[in-house]
């Protein structure tokens, strides 16, 4: 099986890009084995602070946001990272070529259940006229990606990247350490039985998202004529991986549950990675109302609605949301 760095310069990926993507799995590697320890290497659990979210951090968010951050930084080719897990960006080399986003651990509620997490991340070009520590550079559409991937800690530890030729899957070799192409080209079905929300929530959905999935309930006595399935593994990246390998709908849209917060999912470090690599991989990923990747960003920690997967699926959907 062929290593990631060949794959990269076939595609004639930028020798500084490869090194930094080598370098954010370097970490990522490392959160696999703390990940895989589990309670035996006491980093399970909470810790006592709150991150810009207003979510309480898991002992595993601060240990992977830390991670990151300081061996992206290191690389010295990096301007700036902005993660999930802090209030502002950390400015990096001021000459770095790149910028990157991280959600260091997506699925936290998920750690202390032995269930599936992931680290998302992103990664954008520099804006030479911003200074380092200006938020500004980071707001850029998902279109300016130049690659996009996730690690996905389940029983074997994947990634899946982008750098704009198509999505491919890679499955670390815990013996030399290193990732191995597993899945050439993903081709997400354009069709489906399968979609993923979280239904407690349904009460507090626009008519037409619930319009939508009253129609997937009723299967075959409804007008969709046919049964679905129903997936949800509360970490995106999971439910993500599922439908790159067999399709499917994903949808956390938006709700009325907490006015403050009509959203749940953040743009820069979930929704625009995630939507590269579904995008690459023949799927769609909107809003609702628009292509997510087109979305100008306003804030580094603002969130969106996120309806994403088979193409005709997600079709289908956009159609309640325009009646
Ligand atoms: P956490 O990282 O706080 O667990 O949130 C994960 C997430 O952002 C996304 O990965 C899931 O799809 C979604 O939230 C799960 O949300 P619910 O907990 O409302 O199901």
């Amino acid at each position: 099986m062929r290593r990631l760095a060949p794959v990269l310069r076939q595609d004639g990926v930028d020798t500084d890009l490869i090194s930094l993507i080598k370098t954010i799995l370097a970490a990522c590697k490392e959160i696999s084995f703390r990940v895989g320890q589990g309670e035996l290497a006491g980093v399970l659990g909470s810790t006592l602070d709150e991150n810009i979210q207003g979510e309480t951090q898991k002992k595993l968010d601060v240990l992977a946001n830390e991670l990151l951050k300081d061996m992206i930084l290191e690389t010295g080719i990096v301007k700036a990272i902005s993660s999930e897990e802090e209030d502002l960006p950390v400015a990096g080399n001021p000459a770095g070529k790149y910028l990157v986003t991280f959600d260091p651990l997506d699925g936290s509620s998920n750690t202390d259940i032995n269930s599936l997490i992931g680290t998302i991340f992103s990664i954008l070009p520099a804006k030479a006229e911003l200074a380092a520590d200006d938020a500004a550079q980071f707001l850029q559409a998902g279109t300016k990606q130049l690659a996009a991937g996730y690690v996905l800690y389940g029983p074997s530890t994947m990634l899946a990247l982008t750098t704009g030729k198509g999505t491919r899957l890679y499955t670390l070799d815990k013996t030399y350490g290193g990732f191995l192409l597993t899945h050439e080209e993903v081709a997400i079905p354009s069709v489906t039985a399968e979609f993923a929300i979280n239904m407690s929530n349904q009460r507090h959905w626009e008519p037409a998202m619930q319009q939508y999935v009253q129609d997937l309930l009723l299967g075959k006595t409804g007008p969709r004529g046919k049964n679905f399935n129903m997936r949800w593994i509360a970490a995106m990246v999971g439910d993500v991986h599922r439908i790159l390998c067999r399709g499917g709908i994903f949808m956390y849209p938006t709700d009325t549950k907490d006015p403050q917060k009509p959203y749940k999912l953040r743009l820069m470090y979930e929704a625009n990675p995630m939507s590269f690599l579904v995008e690459q991989a023949g799927g769609s990923s909107t809003t609702g109302y628009a292509r997510i990747m087109d979305i100008a960003p306003t804030d580094i920690h603002q969130r969106v609605s996120v309806i994403l997967g088979s193409r005709h699926e997600v079709e289908s959907c956009l159609k309640y949301h325009s009646q």
